[in-house]
């Protein structure tokens, strides 16, 4: 057994059956490896990025480490995206990465280079293994790292010499230890501030989802009668979004988040960052006279722009019950204000759908037609993994309930996470079905997860609108400069038109479009019938305008 047959057995002991990757020459004792055994198996992906967007929705599908390998600096440049995008959104994954072997890193040789400080910036943590006697220290803190809350990537460095060198004693898997509760004086002060409070909103992020905490903050929702927002750009939902006190999430805006904020005396945040903006506009987003408490796994996010009245670092589910338990009995004031915000929720989801059906009307098929459709064809257990940018923006307002186990949204940093994701988490679970839904632009960067759906068998659907360009930089430019139109290059991906069905096609999918309203409903049928034999594709020419995105930088922003 050598360094690379240990790393095989290491994972399968970690119970990953799986590794995603792309690889090279300084991969090639592993590859030789994967002959030898059968708990580990590889799945080949045919763009580093791919294989890091794949292993990220096989994480978030089933909740545990997903592991990718890839070859040395060009591979790890290409996976950085797919390390920024696991790092936003709290996702475990180990990235091995192949090195030269040592003695020849002094001369710079073409296959090796310095790894470990290109991933830091992003990485959770990054390692290179210097001596087979490292590997079970090295690759335990790894594992251990990746899934410990908050969880994310890192990235191991494995030297040629390494993979050959006699392997170590073997692994012995240890899992971290759990974040601890919140201390008990301020979970007191928090409880008492709450209890006070004449009209509580709950902000909540992906971290409750992390935490498996959705019932406990179902139950404090309830037991305060507050309102629930989902944190900006969330990669799940915090709630099932049937809860009568689920509002969706909130804008990436502070200007857009103020109002919603404004009517209430008491913030409490949780599990998520208070906030990661999309961009500047005129602030703060935390009317002055609120009082915020922030529930946190992370404490570098307890008090890192807003100030907490009370900062709670610690385990969200613990934190969570523990607030509940203090609360105790709802008061009858309570009672009152829950029956009113699940009025009001009620309403603005009518005047939403209502919203959607107006704009879904006309020739051509409108983005709010396109969400209506997709939602629509979607059943209660399908999983929908949306990058879809402008076309989806209704998605939300047209889908039936979703749980943080049927919901999976790109946070906004490298687009090509989507596709592949979806082929992740169809891999993760075969038994269900699983829904991406992709801008043209956007899916242009993962594109290639098709041929691995279809080498794998996995019969992921594919829904495209393809508007023939990057419609949300049009709107962000109609955003900055109050124009709907310029002499703006890089925003239009029609001349030529990209063949998105034979694209499709040629990865191995099966392919069909749509361009008339009419034909929409049948064509997604017809599209979940074609996951029977692989990866199926429905491309929906979709036209109209987003309204604008973001706010004029010059005029408003002094200083800027
Ligand atoms: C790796 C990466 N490159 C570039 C961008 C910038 N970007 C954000 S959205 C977008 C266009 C998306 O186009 P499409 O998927 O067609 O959606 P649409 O805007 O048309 O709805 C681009 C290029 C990004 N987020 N990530
Ligand atoms: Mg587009």
């Amino acid at each position: 057994m050598n360094g690379a047959d240990w790393l095989l057995a290491g994972l399968a002991a970690e119970g990953v059956p799986v590794m995603f990757g792309n690889p090279g020459s300084t991969e090639l004792p592993l590859t030789d490896a994967f002959g030898r055994q059968d708990g580990v198996r590889y799945v080949l992906a045919l763009h580093e990025s791919v294989a890091m967007g794949m292993a990220d929705g096989y994480a978030q599908a089933t909740g545990r480490v997903a592991v990718v390998n890839v070859h040395v600096q060009p591979g790890l440049a290409n996976a950085m995206s797919g390390i920024l995008n696991a790092a936003r959104s709290r996702v475990p994954l180990v990235v091995t990465v192949g090195q030269q072997v040592q003695e020849l890193l002094p001369g710079e040789p073409f296959l090796g280079g310095e790894l470990v400080r290109m991933a830091a910036p992003l990485a959770k943590g990054a390692w290179e293994v210097a001596r087979a006697e490292e590997l079970p220290a090295v690759f335990a803190r790894a594992v251990r790292t990746a899934s410990a809350h908050p969880r994310g990537p890192v990235v191991l460095s494995l030297p040629l010499d390494v993979q050959v060198a006699a392997a170590p004693g073997p692994h012995v898997p240890r899992p971290p230890a759990a974040p601890s509760a919140p201390p008990a004086a301020a979970l007191d002060r928090a409880a008492a501030i709450l209890a006070g409070a004449d009209s509580p909103v709950i902000l909540a992020g992906d971290a409750v989802v992390h935490a498996g905490a959705s019932a406990d903050l179902a139950r404090l929702a309830d037991r305060l009668g507050a309102p629930i927002f989902g944190e900006p750009m969330g990669a799940t939902v915090p709630v099932p979004t049937d809860h009568g006190l689920w509002r969706g999430p909130l804008p990436p805006f502070e200007a857009a988040i103020a109002p919603l904020l404004a009517p209430h005396d008491v913030v409490f945040a949780v599990g998520m960052p208070v906030f990661r903006l999309f961009g500047w506009s005129p602030g703060p987003a935390l009317p002055p006279a609120v009082r915020l408490i922030h529930l946190e796994v992370d404490p570098h996010e307890v008090g890192k722009v807003h100030p907490p009245a009370v900062g709670l670092v610690g385990h969200v589910g613990d934190g969570l019950r523990g607030l509940v338990a203090r609360l105790g009995e709802t008061p009858p004031a309570a009672v009152e204000r829950r029956s009113r915000a699940v009025a009001a929720t009620a309403a603005a989801r009518r005047s939403a759908r209502a919203r959607l059906a107006r704009e879904a009307g006309g020739p051509r098929v409108a983005p709010a037609a396109f969400a209506r459709a997709v939602g629509g064809a979607l059943g209660p257990r399908d999983l929908l993994v949306d990058e879809s940018l402008t076309a989806g923006r209704g998605l939300r307002a047209a889908v039936a309930r979703r749980t943080p186990a049927t919901w999976l949204a790109h946070r906004g940093s490298a687009l090509g996470w989507g596709l592949p994701a979806a082929v992740g988490a169809g891999l993760a679970d075969p038994s269900r079905r699983v829904m991406a839904v992709q801008g043209d632009g956007s899916l242009l960067f993962g594109v290639s997860a098709l041929w691995t759906a279809a080498h794998e068998g996995v019969g992921t659907a594919l829904v495209v609108a393809d508007n023939g360009g990057y419609e949300i930089l049009r709107a962000g430019l109609e955003g900055l400069t109050g124009r709907p139109e310029g002499a703006w290059p890089g925003i239009g991906i029609a001349g030529p038109a990209l063949d998105l069905v034979s694209i499709c096609r040629g990865f191995g999918a099966s392919a069909v479009r749509v361009d008339e309203p009419a034909d929409l409903r049948e064509g997604l049928a017809d599209m979940w019938r074609r996951t029977a034999d692989g990866p199926a594709v429905l491309v929906v020419g979709v036209e109209g305008r987003t309204p604008p995105v973001g706010h004029p930088l010059t005029a408003n922003a002094p200083g800027r």
